[in-house]
C-alpha cells in the first residue's frame, strides 16, 4: 500500500496542507503508512465554525424524517465502500480481516441504520395541566439538538466507536467536530467523503486531526463554541476532558476504562465459557474495554478450565491480518505494547504464575517490528496487585478460583470499574440473582459482546458518565424544552 496523506474534512471540504504533520505506523511491521494533517487552534475553531454555521443553515431546518433518510443513506455509503473501509481499518490497527469485516465495519453501518430507526419513532410527553379559569393547558416538550457536539474518539474500534456516537448525534439534528484517535486517523476520514456523496450538508460533519494534551483534542474540548462533548477512552483522560468542559460548562457523556470480571460456575456449559472467556480476554489482541481481564472459576472446574483456555490461547497464532490462518494481530503501537509488557514483568514480580505467554513471540524478520505480544494468562496472584486491578488493555488475564456465590460477588465488585461482567452458569435462579448484583452496566450471561444497539450502553463507577444506545442517546443529545399552551 502507498503512503496515504490524511486531511482534516472541515466544511466538506479535504483540508491540511499546512506544516504540522505526524506519521501513522502500521502495527503489523512498523511502516510509516499515512502522514495525517495536525489540527491547531485555527483549524479547530474553522471545525467548529463550519458545524455552528451548519447548524443555523439548511441542516438546522431539516425535518426528522429527512435526517433519518440521510442516515440511512451513510449507512449504504459506507456498504457501497466495505472494502476501502475495510483495507483502512486494517491499515491502522493491524487487527485481523475477518475480525473487521464481521465486527467493525458492519456495525459502522448498523450504528446508522439503528439511529435512523429510533429517532423516527420518539414520542412528546405532554400533560393537561389545570387552570383557575377551568379553561386549562397543555404542556408538551420539544426535543432540540444540543448544538455543536464534540466526538472524542479512542483507537480499538474506530470506525464502530465513532459512529456509535456520530450516528445519534446527526439523528438528533446536532452537527459534530470528530477527533480520531492519532493512531487510526483513516476510517473517520473516509466517513467524511461518504457523507459528502450522500449530500450531507456542508459542516455537519467535521474531522480535525490530531493528539490530545497541546493538540486537537485539548483545543477540541476547551472550545467555547462545543456545547457538549462525547468521549470514548481512558479514564484518566475523561478526567481531563471533565476539567476542559467545566468551563461553560458543558454537557459529557463518557465511555470509559473497565477491569471486567468473568465469572464461571461449575454448572456452566464448560466449552461455551472456555470458547466466551477466551474472545472476551484475546478478542482484537484485548484491546476491547468489555474484555475480561479477572477470571473467576469456581474450585470444581478450575483445574480444567485453565487448561483448556490455555490450550485456546496457544492456538491463536498471530500473523498478517489478511492471513486466513491468523488468530490474532498486534498491538496498537510498540508504545502501547511497552505498557503491556510493563504489566507482564509486574506480574512476574508479584508472584504470578504464568500458565502461558508472558512476553512478545517470534516473528519472521519482515514483522519484526510490529507491535506483537503474547496472550497471557496468570494464576496465583492476590486481588490486591496491580495485575489484577489496573486495566491493561492487552490480551491477557488473570484466573482465580472461589468457593461461594457471595465471595465471587464480592470479588468482583471490588474494583474501582464498572463497565461489564460475564457470567456462565445453566442455573436460570443463579444468573438472574449474580447479575442484579454486578456493579456493572451490562452484564452478560452465557455471552460476550452480544449487542441490542435499542438497550443503554455504559459504565457504573469510574467507567463512564450516562448511558447511550436507543432511546437513552436522546438523553444527551438533545435538550427538551417544555412549551406550555394556556388553552
Ligand atoms: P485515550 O484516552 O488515550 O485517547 C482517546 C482519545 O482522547 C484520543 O483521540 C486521544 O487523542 C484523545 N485525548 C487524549 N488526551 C486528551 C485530552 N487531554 N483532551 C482531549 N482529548 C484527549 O484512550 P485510547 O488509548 O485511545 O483507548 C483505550 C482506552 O479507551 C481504554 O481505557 C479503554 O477501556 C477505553 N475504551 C472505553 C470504551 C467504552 O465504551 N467504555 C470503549 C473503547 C475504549
Ligand atoms: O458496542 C458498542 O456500542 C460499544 N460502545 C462497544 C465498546 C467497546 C469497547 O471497546
Amino acid at each position: 500500500m502507498s503512503l496515504r496523506t490524511l486531511g482534516h474534512f472541515i466544511d466538506n471540504r479535504f483540508v491540511g496542507d499546512g506544516p504540522r504533520t505526524f506519521e501513522k505506523r502500521s502495527p503489523v511491521d512498523g511502516r510509516v503508512i499515512a502522514r495525517v494533517a495536525e489540527a491547531g487552534v485555527e483549524e479547530v475553531d474553522a471545525a467548529v465554525r463550519a458545524a455552528r454555521a451548519a447548524l443555523q443553515g439548511e441542516w438546522g431546518r431539516l425535518d426528522v424524517g429527512k435526517r433519518a433518510d440521510l442516515l440511512n443513506a451513510v449507512a449504504d455509503g459506507i456498504n457501497r465502500r466495505f472494502d476501502d473501509f475495510l483495507e483502512a481499518e486494517v491499515a491502522d490497527t493491524g487487527k485481523p480481516v475477518s475480525l473487521a469485516r464481521h465486527l467493525d465495519i458492519p456495525r459502522g453501518a448498523a450504528n446508522f441504520k439503528a439511529f435512523a430507526d429510533t429517532v423516527k419513532g420518539v414520542a412528546m410527553e405532554a400533560f393537561q395541566t389545570a387552570t383557575p379559569d377551568g379553561q386549562g393547558a397543555l404542556n408538551y416538550a420539544i426535543r432540540a439538538p444540543k448544538g455543536v457536539v464534540a466526538v472524542i474518539c479512542p483507537w480499538n474500534l474506530p470506525l464502530l466507536l465513532t459512529t456509535w456516537k456520530v450516528a445519534p448525534a446527526l439523528a438528533c439534528g446536532n452537527a459534530v467536530v470528530v477527533k480520531p484517535s492519532e493512531e487510526t486517523p483513516s476510517t473517520a476520514t473516509l466517513l467524511g467523503e461518504v457523507m459528502d456523496s450522500v449530500g450531507l450538508p456542508k459542516g455537519v460533519y467535521n474531522v480535525v486531526h490530531g493528539f490530545g494534551p497541546g493538540s486537537a483534542g485539548e483545543y477540541l474540548t476547551r472550545h467555547p463554541g462545543v456545547n457538549a462533548i462525547t468521549f470514548t477512552g481512558e479514564t484518566r483522560t475523561g478526567t481531563a476532558i471533565m476539567k476542559a468542559a467545566a468551563d461553560g460548562p458543558r454537557a459529557v457523556s463518557f465511555e470509559l476504562g473497565g477491569k471486567n470480571a468473568g465469572i464461571v460456575f461449575a454448572d456452566c456449559d464448560m466449552d461455551a465459557a472456555v470458547e466466551g472467556i477466551a474472545r472476551a480476554a484475546f478478542a482484537n489482541c484485548g484491546q476491547v474495554c468489555l474484555g475480561t481481564e479477572r477470571v473467576y472459576v469456581e474450585r470444581p472446574v478450575f483445574a480444567a478450565f485453565v487448561e483448556a483456555l490455555k490450550r485456546k490461547a496457544e492456538g491463536l497464532r498471530p500473523g498478517r491480518p489478511e492471513d486466513a490462518q491468523t488468530g490474532i494481530g498486534p498491538l496498537i503501537s510498540r508504545e502501547h505494547r511497552d505498557k503491556v509488557l510493563s504489566y507482564y514483568r509486574k506480574a512476574v514480580e508479584e508472584g504470578a504464575t504464568i500458565v502461558t505467554g508472558g512476553g512478545v513471540p517470534d516473528m519472521p524478520a519482515e514483522l519484526a517490528d510490529g507491535a506483537w505480544i503474547a496472550p497471557t494468562i496468570w494464576t496465583g496472584l492476590p486481588e490486591t496487585s496491580a495485575v489484577v486491578r489496573e486495566e491493561i488493555f492487552g490480551p491477557c488475564c488473570h484466573v482465580r478460583p472461589f468457593d461461594a456465590e457471595d465471595e465471587v460477588v464480592r470479588l468482583a465488585n471490588d474494583t474501582p470499574y464498572g463497565l461489564a461482567a460475564t457470567i456462565w452458569t445453566r442455573d436460570l435462579a443463579r444468573a438472574h440473582r449474580v447479575a442484579a448484583r454486578m456493579e456493572a452496566g451490562i452484564v452478560w450471561v452465557n455471552a460476550w459482546f452480544l449487542r441490542d444497539l435499542r438497550t443503554p450502553f455504559g459504565g457504573s463507577k469510574a467507567s463512564g458518565i450516562g448511558r447511550e444506545g436507543g432511546v437513552h442517546s436522546l438523553e444527551f443529545y438533545t435538550e427538551q424544552r417544555n412549551i406550555c399552551i394556556k388553552l
